[in-house]
């Protein structure tokens, strides 16, 4: 006998699936390209179709859930269980053809995210998590190193808004950042930077800004497969600010971080 948890990981992963297989196929007939909160924010209608087909799939499946759709999905349900659906997370990369793009859809039961997946078509990835019950990719469990690498070394995702202002100050926080890391990866879909932390491509994550479609399906697979997770001042993780990482990084990572805005406070604008 299946648990609703399984059950909602089961078909969350179904159609995520479907919705990168349909994303893909439609980016080989063409699409069109408008712009969102600012002329870098892309938004195609791919997006919005892969949306639209994910959601029907849900509703056919569970006509009673509720639904919160980054391309305009939204609607209230009577279960208690909403879907938080980013149809292309990574839209930039889709556009360019990069790779690092991914169709993620986390679930949540009365508020809290208890099962999702994001499948990355063109990495031939497919990551999913129920709570308490672990994360996968591709079907191979995935688990964090029981010791955590030296900060110095430390591979550090991270992303920047799309608001030119806002880029200033991110760039300026890599100024303390950088030379106190391996690296810095920039891979354009928070998704896709979170299952990388679960799965040992990345040994942290941070970004700002996040929308919970970003963050739903990704941050339960991170966490389940061990990974820290918090705002970037370590507290619990609100408006859009998360820190995932090895569990032994996360202290010297929030230090890191809260010199980097110390500094940028203190320098000459
Ligand atoms: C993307 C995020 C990414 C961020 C990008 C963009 P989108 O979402 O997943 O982490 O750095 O700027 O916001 O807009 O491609 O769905």
């Amino acid at each position: 006998m299946t648990t609703l948890t399984q059950q909602l990981r089961e078909l969350s992963t179904t159609i995520a699936v479907a919705g990168a297989e349909h994303a893909l196929s439609q980016r080989r007939l063409g699409f069109g390209v408008d712009t969102k909160s600012s002329m870098t924010d892309l938004v195609t209608d791919v997006d919005r179709s892969t949306e639209a087909m994910i959601v029907s799939r849900i509703l056919t499946a569970r006509p009673d859930d509720g639904l919160l759709g980054e391309e305009g999905g939204e609607r209230a349900g009577t279960t208690g269980v909403r879907w938080v659906i980013d149809p292309i997370d990574g839209t930039t990369n889709f556009v360019y053809d990069h790779p690092g793009w991914a169709v993620s859809i986390g679930v949540e039961v009365d508020g809290v995210v208890v099962a999702g997946a994001v499948a990355c078509p063109s990495l031939s990835m497919t990551y999913s998590a129920a709570a308490g019950e672990g994360a996968t990719c591709n079907g191979a469990a995935l688990q964090l190193p029981d010791t955590a690498p030296p900060l110095a070394h430390a591979l550090v995702g991270t992303g920047f808004s799309y608001d030119s202002h806002t880029r200033r100050r991110q760039a300026q926080r890599l100024v303390t950042v950088l030379p106190n890391v391996r690296d810095i990866r920039r891979v354009g879909a928070a998704a896709v930077d979170l299952c990388s932390v679960a799965a040992g491509r990345l040994d942290a994550y941070f970004e700002e800004g996040l929308g919970p479609w970003d963050l739903a399906a990704g941050g339960l697979i991170a966490a389940e497969a061990g990974a820290h997770t918090s705002s970037l001042d370590g507290g619990p993780i609100a408006d859009g600010s998360v820190l995932v990482c090895h569990p032994g990084l996360a202290a010297e990572l929030v230090e890191l971080l809260a010199r980097a805005a110390r500094e940028i406070d203190d320098s000459p604008s």
